[in-house]
């Protein structure tokens, strides 16, 4: 009998054991965040504001957050713009507004005319620095990109 509950108390304890260590490798939920980029000739501008490098912005997030991109073309000089990536390709996009989507030059693209508005949703779940630009003609080299630098949240 004796023998029992000390079979049973090892058990409990080994199982203890197991969910104490389980537990830190179990995703925290992250926050879910609205950020909007206005495209113009020839910058992107943040609302809530990035810190800047340059021309460019660089939004910082937390890992496990989902971010709602609210892109608009808000261009007086009526040139179309993009929002365009490599790791684009990569990740679950859930687009939604006025848009045109491809693949050219190696990255995914997200272009809107003058005057349109489109969101992109996505949950960043890797830690980095993942650049993005607009991809139309030579817009990226006069300006329009920036970078989403995606950071382990503090404790
Ligand atoms: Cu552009």
């Amino acid at each position: 009998m004796r023998m029992r509950w000390t079979l049973l108390g090892l058990v409990l304890a080994t199982m203890l054991v197991m969910t104490a260590t389980a537990a830190p490798s179990v995703i925290a939920q992250g926050a879910k965040k609205t950020i909007k980029l206005s495209m113009v000739s020839y910058k992107f501008t943040p609302d809530p504001p990035a810190r800047m490098m340059g021309d460019f912005p660089i939004i910082t997030v937390n890992r496990g957050d989902t971010v709602v991109f609210q892109i608009s073309n808000d261009d007086p000089d009526r040139r179309n713009h993009s929002f365009a990536a490599r790791w684009l390709m990569n990740i679950q996009v859930q687009a939604r507004g006025q848009f045109r989507t491809g693949e050219a030059d190696e990255r995914r693209f997200f272009a809107a005319q003058p005057g349109e508005k489109f969101e992109l949703e996505l949950t960043f779940n890797q830690v980095g620095s993942f650049p993005f630009v607009c991809g139309v003609f030579d817009h990226a080299w006069r300006g329009l990109g920036g970078a989403i630098n995606v950071a382990v949240p503090r404790q």
